[in-house]
């Protein structure tokens, strides 16, 4: 899964991707930068505790900080180039500048609005030419869907926001379109802000209440200096701006909320380790997530939540003697936060 951090010059993405990536990773402030990021999971942390395995691995989500987008018909190349580039993305975080400027209100419309233009554009181009195609049943769905699409984006509403089926979402996959990806606006404020920061986000949520959309409030510098601290440091310096945690945990918490994705977990001696899936998979398509041949020789997953593991501490012959173990077959929904074990033969 890959996620774009994107958004007007300056409004601080290179800062919020140095807050996301931590200590030591060095970032360029004139090319894009990549980094995985590991999603914070204290369960991880116990299972890890309970196993001692040789490895530990959480789950990861791709950050991609990209240049800003610049207005004016001057740039209009470096701004195409920049744009067609978050086309592969899966979701998007937009930075907006709330440190400089009191009116960020106006810069989410007009971003937003922006990129509804930029859809349209698409959107009736390829109108245009399946009128003069003959049509096939594939193309009949596309043409309806995107017909659909032109009125919601006619009336200034972003294509994420709309009911989709499926097949509607595979017919106009390809175009990548902007306003169809889950966006997380984040809200780049300056410290004396703190304490406003649920009244804004709520003001926010009721002003643009879009599907597929979040919003998080944070000072984005004053947490890229708290990435940058050993956790002992952390923990006064959160304290001292009566903070409770990282707000940063927050926009990881919120992105894989946007992406659909629940995480499920494998233990063992070689390694603990949580896999991203989409929500809703069944467990033979959730084994393909480890390996294709798990999936192919798939016969049986032995599940347990891991609040179910955890109430046994963590033993598997309790786990079994309780009936908390499962065993579960090929169509099973896997849920989110559960220990999964895979039985197959290739
Ligand atoms: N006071 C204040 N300054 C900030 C904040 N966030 C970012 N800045 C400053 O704003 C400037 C731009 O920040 P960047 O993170 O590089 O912004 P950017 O969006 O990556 O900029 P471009 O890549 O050039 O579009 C830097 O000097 C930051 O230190 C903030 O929350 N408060
Ligand atoms: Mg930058």
């Amino acid at each position: 899964m890959k996620v774009a951090i994107t958004g007007l010059p300056q409004s601080g993405k290179t800062t919020l991707f140095k807050a996301l990536v931590g200590k030591d990773f060095p970032v360029s402030f004139e090319k894009e930068n990549i980094s995985d990021v590991k999603v914070f999971d204290q369960n991880i942390i116990e299972l890890s505790n309970v196993f001692k395995p040789k490895k530990t691995t959480f789950a990861t989500v791709t950050f991609v900080d990209l240049p800003g987008i610049p207005s004016g018909v001057e740039q209009a190349k470096r701004r195409n180039e920049i744009l067609s580039s978050i086309r592969q993305f899966d979701a998007l975080i937009t930075v907006i500048d709330a440190f400089t400027k009191d009116d960020f209100e106006t810069d989410i419309k007009i971003f937003e609005n922006d990129l509804i233009l930029l859809d349209l554009d698409v959107v009736e181009k390829r109108l245009e030419r399946l009128q003069k195609e003959k049509l096939t049943q594939d193309k009949v769905l596309e043409q309806k869907t995107l017909q659909k699409f032109k009125d919601a984006l006619d009336s200034e509403t972003p294509l994420r926001s709309l009911e989709l089926t499926d097949e509607e979402r595979l017919a106009t996959k390809s175009f990548g379109l902007f306003t169809l990806k889950p966006t997380l606006y984040l809200i780049n404020i300056s410290e004396e802000k703190i304490p406003q920061r649920s009244k804004i986000e709520e003001a926010l949520r009721k002003k643009f209440n879009y599907k597929n959309t979040e919003f998080a409030v944070i000072p984005v510098l004053l947490e890229k200096e708290i990435s940058q601290l050993t956790e002992d440091e952390k923990k006064e310096f959160l304290s001292s701006y009566n903070l409770e945690k990282e707000a940063i945990n927050e926009v990881l918490e919120l992105t894989m909320k946007l992406l659909n994705l629940d995480v499920f977990y494998t233990v063992g001696e070689d390694e603990v380790r949580a896999w991203l899936f989409e929500k809703g998979l069944n467990a033979k398509k959730v084994a393909g997530k480890i390996h294709s041949d798990i999936e192919r020789g798939f016969i049986a997953a032995e599940v347990i939540s891991y609040e179910d593991f955890k109430s046994v501490n963590f033993s598997f012959k309790d786990a079994k003697s309780k009936g908390l173990l499962r065993i579960e077959g090929a169509n099973y929904i896997v849920k989110d936060k559960e220990i999964v074990h895979f039985r197959f033969n290739v």
